[in-house]
């Protein structure tokens, strides 16, 4: 059987459990409200709070996931936690916490969330933590949080340090709602970056019982394609944050003209895969609920039985399946005028 038909019919076999949702976290990303840049700032209480752990460095779409979050009046990034990339220089989580401060040097930010450097490197045994500041950091966040009201934490890098606070805490799963960039796409999984910088962590992810939402690389290289010249004409009006984030878009396809074009077909354009996590905690994305399915070595995916899933109700994981780049966009926009 040729792969692509074995492909269809795991995705006819895996039907969906639930019908496609729609996400609204906050409902002001979608409904227009008054005030500066015809938006209310939310209420601090109403803000969703956030954890970033990203390889910040390692690409360019860490940089602007970093400042739409940090920008966001609807969100509360409580602190970013740092992680290792092979391209990133040793010790990496080291390097990936100097570009994130690099982040906030650049933009008019009142008050900075706290950068922690986590591992620098990935488990060497899915039972066993990884301990460290950034690791304590998660836990010591997560803590005011429960079931009902879930701090939210970005894996945007290799996600050592999440599945570390896992292992040494599992109620952090309870307390915790994980939003990840990284797979290939479903059914199949498989991973160029993300998820292959520590597939043990991601074991460790897909075992515990944390809700995790997944954007891959098959939707993020279709909705969230930015090309030269759009990366200037968004941040346009807005002087050096938004020259210095136009910027670090165009050194990448400088850089990388041919992984560009082997990616997008484009030598000038490249997506700005992490902000996905960003659209969907602005209510953004649509996704699809599927049983959970474990991961095996080589990064495939392995499907529970339908019987099986049906037993295990909690054992579920969301897939992004189209995200609203434009409103994304448009948001992004705003919130650079903001100084917050
Ligand atoms: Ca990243």
């Amino acid at each position: 059987m040729m792969l692509k038909q074995k492909r269809l019919l795991v995705a006819n076999l895996i039907a969906p459990l639930l019908i496609t949702l729609v996400f609204g976290t906050t409902s002001s990303a979608q409904t227009p409200k008054t005030g500066r840049n015809g938006r209310r700032p939310p209420t601090p209480a109403a803000r969703r709070a956030v954890v970033l752990t990203t390889d910040c460095g390692a690409d360019m779409d860490d940089q602007w996931t970093l400042a739409q979050l940090a920008l966001a009046p609807e969100l509360e990034l409580r602190g970013v936690v740092t992680t290792h990339a092979p391209s990133l220089a040793a010790p990496a989580a080291d390097t990936a916490a100097r570009v994130s401060k690099e982040v906030f040097d650049h933009l008019p930010l009142k008050t900075r969330p706290p950068i922690i450097a986590g591992s620098s490197v990935p488990l060497t045994d899915k039972t066993r933590a990884l301990d460290n500041r950034g690791v304590q950091f998660l836990l010591e966040q997560s803590r005011i949080h429960s079931p009902a009201r879930r701090l939210a934490v970005l894996v945007t890098g290799a996600a050592t340090d999440v599945a570390s606070a896992l292992l040494i805490e599992p109620h952090f799963a309870d307390r915790v709602e994980i939003i990840a960039m990284g797979f290939e796409g479903w059914p199949v999984g498989d991973d160029p970056w993300n998820v292959k910088n520590d597939v043990r962590a991601w074991q460790v992810l897909l075992e515990s019982r944390a809700p995790i939402t997944v954007g891959d690389a098959a939707v993020t290289k279709r909705d969230l394609l930015i090309g030269r010249r759009q990366a200037h004409e968004l941040f346009a009006e807005h002087g050096l944050p938004g020259r210095y984030l136009a910027d670090l878009h165009t050194a990448w396809l400088d850089k990388e003209a041919e992984l560009c074009q082997k990616v997008t077909g484009s030598p000038d354009t490249w997506p700005v895969w992490d902000q996905v996590t960003v659209a969907y905690l602005l209510g953004l994305t649509r996704g699809k609920i599927y049983p959970r399915p474990a991961l095996r070595d080589d990064m495939r995916f392995t499907h529970p039985a339908r019987t099986e899933a049906t037993k295990r109700k909690a054992a579920t994981i969301t897939w992004i399946t189209a995200i609203q780049s434009d409103a994304l966009w448009k948001h992004f926009k705003q919130v650079m005028s903001n100084k917050k």
